[in-house]
């Protein structure tokens, strides 16, 4: 579960997807790793700043993971509030 000011970005190491919950074959060894980010932090640099919201602008009405914070398959108003009130 992610902390406050933060969101479930996506999972790496025997398998690496964005989806949240994932199933998995438990049939080996297997390691994960979970990923997040600041809300409004785009490129995953741990700032938000002109360069997340000109992304966000760019993917506006698209599904792309990278900037749908809220994780509602569309970025759009409500990510780019969390843009906004998450800036620093
Ligand atoms: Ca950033
Ligand atoms: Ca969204």
């Amino acid at each position: 579960m992610a902390s406050i000011n933060w969101h479930f970005h996506h999972w790496s190491g025997d398998e690496e997807t964005y989806a949240n919950p994932f199933t998995l074959c438990m049939n080996e060894s297997k390691s994960f790793t979970a990923h997040f980010r600041r809300i409004g932090d785009v490129d995953g640099n741990e700032i938000v700043n002109l360069i997340d919201l000109l992304y966000l602008i760019a993917a506006w009405g698209s599904a792309d993971h990278d900037a749908d914070f809220d994780h509602n398959g569309v970025v759009n108003f409500m990510d780019f509030l969390d843009c906004l009130l998450h800036w620093g």
